[in-house]
């Protein structure tokens, strides 16, 4: 049976060069996934069918995990049927980290095709429509050299507010598995839906909100790294919780200073997916008007029910004056920062959860920790958090254990 098979494909197959209407005739196939480590060099070109030209709706990638070299694109042939700078109709699409473009025309590539910024991934993509085509492309994907231009040498062997995310995310708002991995669940013992939310800062110590802890023993709580779906068992790591601080200033009442800090009984080991996020920087100004991220396990809507996975919408700081308008006036202070955004927002079970922005130098820093709000989302009660800058010093002196700096990503003459 099996040489049957064999006997089988042998015959069709030099049927389906001859006759088959068209045929890679060098470099890797659609679909390759390849590593480029510093040297390396790879052949892509396009298919050529028997008129000589490339397929019709062709649709073929290849992808390249970059480990610490720089990447690079050159075209000995380019010739697309497409129109505009944007290569309308049939183009070769690159993408990296950083940069997007479409190339179609041999001119577009005088000088080859690089990015100045580190990346981790170099994502080609042919893709053809049904009307007319020409000759085709072949090129060279190489990688050369160390990564390119971090200029400032990371503090320290790890890294905090880097991101986990190969692919930027596009819509939607459940996040991807551990593309924020300072983010933490804290939960009762036995339960795996968290009560509150919380970010990693250091090997040992987790920030969460004081509202999340006040009045509990440690041993009521426990915080879970690692996590995305908290329905499932996929690679969570449960902490027990040593000590805890709430902010000496921390007021029930008017929830100025709605931070605690917890001190975990053993360190927490970092991992692409398990890291602490940054600090902010004290000196930058009120971080009024910027765009921040604000993830948590929290209800969908006011009374609604809590997600199992991960949830993280974009919304922008306000400033306080603004915020303090919104609530009628002597609710908003100074340990305190508001954002909004049309239908999004924290909501019940995000409390103690992060709010990040990203800094420029491509990392990111807590800014805020979920504090309350009137309901979730109602455009005129902005969600209220934690301002972190206001706090900083006394959540320095509280930090134990490892801590990373930032690496900023920096290219020489950005
Ligand atoms: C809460 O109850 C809560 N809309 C947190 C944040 C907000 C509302 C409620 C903000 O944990």
């Amino acid at each position: 049976m099996k040489n049957l098979l064999l006997q089988v494909f042998l015959v069709i197959l030099p049927l389906t060069m001859v006759y088959g209407q068209c045929t890679l005739k060098e470099g890797l196939p659609c679909g390759s996934k390849v590593k480029l480590v510093s040297g390396s060099s790879f052949t892509i070109s396009s298919k050529s069918c028997q008129n000589g030209l490339y397929p019709k709706r062709e649709n073929c990638g290849w992808y390249f995990e970059v480990d610490g070299c720089k990447p690079s694109l050159n075209c000995d042939k380019m010739a697309l049927k497409a129109k505009g700078r944007k290569c309308k109709g049939d183009r070769l699409k690159v993408e990296t980290e950083n940069r997007r473009k479409a190339f179609c025309r041999k001119e577009q590539l005088e000088s080859g095709f690089t990015d100045a910024k580190p990346t981790e991934f170099f994502d080609i993509k042919f893709t053809t429509n049904g009307r007319g085509e020409d000759a085709g492309f072949k090129c060279t994907v190489s990688c050369s050299g160390e990564t390119p231009t971090i200029v400032a040498p990371p503090v320290s062997d790890c890294n905090c507010g880097k991101a986990n995310r190969k692919h930027k995310t596009v819509g939607g708002s459940e996040t991807k598995v551990q593309e924020y991995p300072w983010q933490v669940a804290i939960v009762s013992p036995g339960q795996s839906l968290p009560f509150c939310g919380g970010a990693i800062l250091s090997s040992n110590t987790v920030i969460t909100a004081a509202h999340c802890t006040i009045g509990q023993s440690v041993g009521h709580f426990k915080v879970v790294v690692n996590e995305h779906d908290v329905s499932v068992d996929d690679g969570q790591e449960i902490f027990d919780v040593c000590s805890k601080k709430e902010h000496p200033n921390y007021s029930s009442n008017t929830k100025e200073h709605d931070v605690s800090i917890l001190t975990l009984c053993k360190p927490i080991s970092f991992t692409k997916t398990v890291a602490p996020v940054c600090l902010p920087d004290q000196s930058r100004a009120a971080y009024d008007n910027v765009l921040s991220t604000v993830t948590g396990w929290g209800t969908l809507f006011a009374g609604g029910p809590q997600s199992d996975v991960l949830m993280g919408v974009d919304v922008n700081t306000i400033g306080n004056t603004d915020c303090d308008n919104d609530y009628g006036g002597g609710i908003i202070k100074d340990s305190m920062i508001c954002a909004k955004a049309v239908g999004k927002d924290a909501c019940q079970g995000d409390s103690g959860g992060p709010l990040v922005t990203k800094e420029p130098g491509d990392f990111y820093s807590l800014i805020g920790i979920v504090s309350f709000g009137a309901g979730c989302a109602d455009p005129d009660f902005p969600g209220v958090y934690a301002r972190v800058t206001e706090d900083l010093p006394w959540i320095r002196q509280n930090i134990n254990g490892k801590q990373c700096g930032a690496n900023r990503n920096i290219s020489p003459g950005s």
